[in-house]
């Protein structure tokens, strides 16, 4: 406490140096289908010292910290002039979430943000807080981003400050600086965990979406909806199909949303979703995946039973534990998958494997058969087959 303003902002600008430039190693124990890495890729400690301190001394003489941040989590992801690109979703000591750019030369470690914070056009002013974007290089020529537009439920009753609607805002870019704000989505439910297919489908702009009853919960919503927009400037949802179910005493009974949008692949589109159950300690957020057909995106040819990704050690703890969400994800020329995932609300991590394993463990691994003696009967026929060697 008795450093000078100076010797404390050094030791400041050291500390964070080194977290930026640490080495970040593959986990070494690994199920066959992803990596984990030993640290989380960004984390609140990664926050750009300058939107932290006033590093005058005259008008800062303790060198105290003035804006605190809380978490970094749900983040959309793209490769991008050849650095990975998080969008991240950084939410300060104050609750608001607001996007920032941080980029990673290698995709692994040292992501670092961009110097100042995304400053969406401001168009609405019951908007309270923004979150969860997902990017999309869209073939139109665009890197559109939707995220989670949240204000104050206007019928909420007198005194509930909690009741809130979540919408879908829209807006593009194309060079994650200046955004463009288009019109929010036009939907008669609430929507969040909206993303946008990268190429026309039928000629339109095609949409994955969650219909939701309430701000928590799916209520009617059955799943992972889609619909065609003719518009994206002002874009509505007409028709819109459940292609993703929800279903009794699965990972994804109380509900479900698409992740980043699909990978496609010579086999059909690669989707990442989370899906949520309850429990006594709460809801439980794990990552699944499925695939669907090239030419309709719409139906679904693999869905393996159960979860890819769920939290384990440190990833189960946090500001709202027993969480893994996924919203961005990058495959590389080279066939690598870069899944970016939150844990528990508060961090951001990295899980690595290929397209050809993904697709080999959509089609391999068996189907939700919905009862225990379908799961038993999965086992005994591995068990038979192992026998046969
Ligand atoms: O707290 C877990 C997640 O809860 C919400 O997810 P969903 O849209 O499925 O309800 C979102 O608020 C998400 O940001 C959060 O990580």
């Amino acid at each position: 406490m008795n450093d000078t303003f100076e010797q404390r902002a050094a030791l400041l600008v050291a500390r964070q140096e080194e977290l930026l430039t640490r080495k970040n190693m593959p986990v070494n124990t690994s199920n066959g289908i992803i990596t984990r890495y030993h640290h989380p890729v960004v984390t609140a400690a990664h926050i750009p010292l300058t939107w932290r301190y006033d590093f005058n001394p005259a008008t800062n003489p303790y060198c105290m910290e003035r804006i605190g941040f809380n978490a970094t989590m749900n983040s959309g992801a793209i490769k991008w002039q050849g650095k990975y690109i998080l969008l991240v979703r950084v939410e300060a000591a104050d609750r608001k979430s607001f996007f920032a750019v941080a980029e990673s030369p290698n995709g692994i470690d040292n992501f670092r943000f961009w110097e100042y914070p995304v400053v969406l056009p401001d168009i609405n002013p019951e908007e309270t807080n923004v979150y969860d974007m997902r990017l999309t290089i869209h073939e139109d020529g665009w890197i559109y981003g939707i995220f989670c537009s949240e204000k104050h439920d206007p019928q909420a009753a007198l005194g509930d400050l909690s009741s809130a609607v979540a919408s879908a805002g829209i807006v593009r870019t194309k060079d994650l600086v200046q955004w463009e704000r288009l019109a929010d989505l036009k939907t008669i439910s609430q929507q969040r965990n909206v993303t946008l297919h990268p190429e026309f489908v039928e000629g339109k702009y095609a949409l994955y979406t969650r219909p939701q009853d309430g701000f928590i919960n799916a209520g009617s919503g059955g799943g992972i909806g889609w619909t065609l927009v003719d518009d994206i400037t002002q874009a509505e949802v007409s028709r819109e199909l459940i292609i993703n179910q929800r279903a009794y005493h699965t990972i994804k009974e109380v509900k479900n949303g698409e992740g980043p949008h699909p990978i496609k692949t010579a086999k059909g589109w690669l989707h990442l979703a989370h899906g949520v159950r309850a429990c006594a300690a709460g809801l439980r957020y794990v990552l699944y995946l499925y695939m669907t057909a090239i030419e309709d995106p719409t139906r679904i040819i693999a869905e393996p039973g159960g979860y890819f990704m769920a939290p384990i050690g440190e990833e189960r703890i946090g500001d709202v534990s027993n969480v893994l969400f996924s919203n961005g994800w990058i495959a590389d020329e080279d066939g690598t998958v870069y899944i970016y995932y939150a844990s528990s609300d508060t961090r951001m991590h990295v899980a690595t494997s290929t397209v050809d394993r993904l697709i080999d463990y959509c089609f391999h691994t068996p189907a939700d058969g919905l009862r225990s003696a379908s799961t038993v009967d999965n086992i005994v026929a591995l068990i038979d087959k192992n026998k046969q060697l």
